[in-house]
């Protein structure tokens, strides 16, 4: 058994949503002051974007996470990950099987997987182990009026059960503001993704630095 065991911090996952976080200058604002104020992953997610901006919009946030060494995550649009050369791609149950993106991403590459419950937790666990994913999403956890057409919220003895003796590193995600991290975090999570409680807040760094806060008691104040 093989894992590809790309390294990803998933502590603080800013998930960018055009709906939210704005056009492209207030989004690479945002994405840069999270990642000065200790965002570990962002991705960006624009369901609704033509190619031609994913990509303008892709190259920006490149350039303005290298120098804070912060990944980017490209949601659903291999094509755009592979022509500017994203550090990983993330897919959801629906999208191009995670297999395929592996296969043509290559082994160094990270890649994520949205799930929705055991089933599809356990399913995530042997491609884990096969060397196709390198983490999984969990959620939405709490209701969120962000993803439209988001799954239902996972049951709290399912998100239990999806966590018990799990080999894979897991980030939480759906309806997580601040104050509601250190729950999470005791059930288990590697970490919390959020869109809403960053993009559109008025203080970014404010906003960035309290989630990171309770994220590091958390994890016993490191
Ligand atoms: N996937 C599941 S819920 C969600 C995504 C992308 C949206 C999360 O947004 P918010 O604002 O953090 O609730």
């Amino acid at each position: 058994m093989t894992t590809t065991a790309n390294p990803i911090d998933l502590s603080l996952y800013l998930v960018l949503d055009p709906d939210l976080c704005g056009g492209l200058d207030e989004m690479v604002s945002t994405a840069k002051i999270a990642a000065q104020n200790g965002a570990t992953v962002v991705q960006l997610r624009a369901p609704q974007w033509k190619k031609r901006q994913w990509l303008l919009a892709a190259q920006a946030l490149k350039t303005v996470l290298a120098p804070y060494h912060v990944p980017l995550i490209i949601n659903d649009q291999l094509d755009i990950a592979l022509a500017m050369d994203a550090d990983g791609v993330h897919v959801g149950q629906q999208d191009l099987p995670a297999s395929e993106v592996r296969r043509l991403l290559g082994p160094n590459k990270i890649v994520g997987l949205s799930t929705n419950g055991l089933a599809q937790f356990h399913e995530a666990e042997a491609m884990y182990q096969a060397g196709i994913i390198d983490y999984v999403g969990v959620g939405p956890v709490y209701p969120t009026g962000t993803k439209k057409d988001a799954s239902p919220v996972i049951a709290v003895d399912e998100v239990a059960a999806m966590l018990q003796n799990r080999i894979l590193p897991a980030v939480v995600i759906g309806g997580i503001q601040a104050g509601k991290v250190a729950h999470l975090m005791a059930q288990g999570f590697d970490g919390v993704a959020v869109v809403s409680a960053i993009c559109g807040q008025a203080d970014i760094a404010g906003a960035t630095q309290g989630l990171l806060a309770e994220i590091h008691a958390a994890k016993g104040g490191t």
